[in-house]
C-alpha cells in the first residue's frame, strides 16, 4: 500500500515538475539588444557581440519553461519564422528616441500579421540603465501601444504588454518571460 502511494506521489510530482516547452521569436531593430539578451539567457554571461543579421537560435531554461529562442536580425526574414513560434518578444532600444517611429512601425506590422494573431507579444523598453532613457508611459505612447496594454488589443485580440528592462544589468526581462509563460496558449 505504502509503495503504491509513493509511486502515485512520484507520478504526480513528475507531471507537476515537467517543464513546458515553448518557442519564442526575439525581434526588434538592430542594436536593441536581442543577441546580447539571448547570449545572457543561454550562457549566463554578458558579452559584447559583433552585430550580425544572421538568425541565431539557442535554448535555455527559465523557471518552468524550456525556451527555444530565435534572434532574428534581418527584418525581411522575420515572417519566415512566424508559423513556428508561440510568442514574440519585441526589443526596443529605449535610449534611442530617434528610432522610435521606425520601431513602432515594425511592431505595428507584427501586430497586424495574420499568422501571429492571438499570440502573446511582450515589448521590452530595453537599456533603461542609460541616463535619459524613456519612462514606461512615454515609451508606450511612442510605441503606440498606450491604449492596448494590460488586456487585449482590440484588433486581433491578443495579450500585449510592455516591460522596462536592462539586459546589461540583468533586470526586467524576467517579468516579460513570466508574463509570456502565463499568457501562452495551450
Ligand atoms: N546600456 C545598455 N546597453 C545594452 C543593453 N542591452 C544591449 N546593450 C548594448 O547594445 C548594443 C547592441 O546589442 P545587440 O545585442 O548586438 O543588439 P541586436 O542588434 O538587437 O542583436 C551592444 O553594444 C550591447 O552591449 C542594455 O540593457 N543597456
Ligand atoms: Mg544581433
Amino acid at each position: 500500500m505504502l509503495s503504491w502511494i509513493y509511486s502515485l506521489l512520484g507520478s504526480i510530482w513528475n507531471v507537476l515538475s515537467r517543464k513546458k516547452k515553448t518557442t519564442l521569436l526575439m525581434l526588434g531593430l538592430d542594436n536593441s539588444g536581442k543577441s546580447t539578451l539571448l547570449c545572457r539567457l543561454a550562457t549566463g554571461t554578458m558579452a559584447q557581440l559583433a552585430p550580425s543579421a544572421r538568425p541565431n537560435s539557442d535554448s535555455f531554461e527559465f523557471e518552468n519553461l524550456t525556451v527555444t529562442a530565435y534572434d532574428i536580425g534581418a527584418r525581411r526574414v522575420w515572417s519566415n519564422y512566424f508559423s513556428a513560434t508561440d510568442a514574440v518578444l519585441f526589443l526596443v532600444d529605449g535610449s534611442d528616441v530617434t528610432r522610435f517611429p521606425e520601431a513602432a512601425k515594425e511592431l505595428n506590422g507584427l501586430l497586424s500579421a495574420e499568422e501571429l494573431s492571438g499570440m502573446p507579444v511582450a515589448v521590452l523598453n530595453n537599456k533603461v540603465d542609460v541616463p535619459g532613457a524613456l519612462g514606461m508611459l512615454d515609451f508606450k505612447e511612442q510605441m503606440q501601444i498606450d491604449r492596448c496594454c494590460s488586456g487585449f488589443r482590440l484588433v486581433g485580440r491578443r495579450p500585449l504588454e510592455a516591460f522596462a528592462s536592462s539586459v546589461k544589468l540583468g533586470c526586467g526581462y524576467q517579468d516579460a518571460f513570466r508574463w509570456i509563460a502565463a499568457n501562452l496558449r495551450d
